[in-house]
């Protein structure tokens, strides 16, 4: 990216700014604190992983996620309200009155099964103590994706069946999320959760949800919905939230255009479109008009480095680089025959036009 871009208003939940520029970043982060809400976390894309701590009252985690300090960016994650934050078991989190940021690392190991199935339960249970128990986002992002585990189990799929165990044993609802590689070792995750009755999750009618794959992806399916609506928070005067998970080239539950990143760029981004239509969002009881939805930022992530610029030209003809922010990741994905998945905030912009008589 080449500016640093903060998003919305102060006071809203995202923004995405380069690393490069930290007297824009620090000035306004100063800023926010002068309005008396700091921030819930800092997600630094950068050069190196290591677990989350807690620094100047916010979550820190770092995820190695870009080959060099040049591509390096922070996703920043502003609190509404004053900040609490707190360890539990291997998590770190923070949270205002409305929403709960919890992040891990797992370093690796023979296999991830039964540290995810640990770690998602200890986090259901944070949660709920918390009273934050629906969760609304989560990212997990894993060494080597691809590659087989101690007993041949591809990594992602081992990772699945214990993610899957932990959200049976617990019976929760699965969020929007995103899976996808990482440049380090081990597994870096961090969500977002909000207060009973905050989250809507949404399937996409062109695709299988992702929990009833068939056995062939794994013998675990994984755990997410394709996308989760977070209702306006009381009385802040804060907007509604639509987080879109990690989107591929998958129709049906099938993979479509091994081998052709620009046919699966199209795929991707026509399944964003499905799935933000106005008759879908309805489907779930979402009533939002298309054209009130705005892009705040959205992150692609890309297997070939050498493909970067295509995806990057077809996303700038779908999204609005005036008021989105995107971020490219050349890193693995989950199925070994995807190139691209892209993920998306996305808001709703104040009615235009409105007249008071
Ligand atoms: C897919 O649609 C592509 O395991 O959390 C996308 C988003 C994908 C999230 C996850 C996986 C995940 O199946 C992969």
């Amino acid at each position: 990216m080449l500016h640093s871009q903060v998003l919305g208003t102060p006071g809203e939940v995202f923004h995405i700014s380069d690393r490069m520029t930290d007297t824009t970043v620090a000035s306004l982060l100063e800023g926010r604190d002068a309005a008396g809400a700091g921030v819930l976390a800092n997600v630094r894309f950068g050069t190196y992983g290591a677990g989350p701590t807690l620094a100047g009252g916010a979550v820190e985690l770092p995820i190695h996620m870009t080959h060099g300090r040049q591509h390096e960016f922070t996703e920043t994650w502003s609190a509404a309200q004053a900040v609490t934050t707190g360890r539990y078991e291997e998590l770190v989190y923070a949270h205002d009155d409305e929403r709960l940021f919890c992040a891990g690392y797992i370093p690796a190991s023979g296999g991830y099964a039964r540290d995810a199935e640990r770690a998602y339960s200890h986090i259901f249970e944070l949660t709920d103590q918390l009273g934050f128990p629906d969760l609304f986002r989560m990212w997990n992002y894993l060494g080597s994706i691809n590659d087989p585990n101690e007993s041949g189990m591809e990594t992602y799929r081992d990772f699945c069946v214990g993610r899957a165990e932990a959200f049976a044993f617990h019976g929760k609802d699965m969020p929007a999320a995103t899976g996808a590689g990482s440049l380090g070792d081990g597994l870096s995750f961090y969500l977002l959760s909000g207060r009973m009755g905050s989250a809507t999750h949404i399937e996409n009618p062109h695709q299988v949800p992702a929990y009833r794959y068939p056995v062939r992806y794994g013998p675990k399916a994984p755990s997410f919905a394709r996308a989760t609506y977070l209702a306006q928070a009381g009385g802040n005067g804060e907007s509604q939230r639509l987080f879109i998970s990690g989107t591929a080239s998958i129709i049906g539950h099938e993979t479509q255009h091994v081998g052709d990143v620009e046919a699966q760029c199209y795929v991707a981004l026509s399944n964003i479109d499905q799935l933000i239509s106005a008759a879908n969002l309805e489907r779930h009881d979402v009533r939002i008009k298309r054209d009130d939805l705005r892009f705040d930022a959205v992150k692609v992530y890309v297997r070939r480095s050498t493909d970067i610029p295509l995806v990057a030209s077809r996303c700038a003809r779908y999204f609005d680089d005036r008021e989105t922010s995107i971020a490219y990741l050349n890193v693995d994905i989950c199925r070994s025959d995807l190139l691209v998945e892209i993920e998306a905030i996305a808001s709703v912009r104040a009615q235009q036009g409105y007249t008071v008589e």
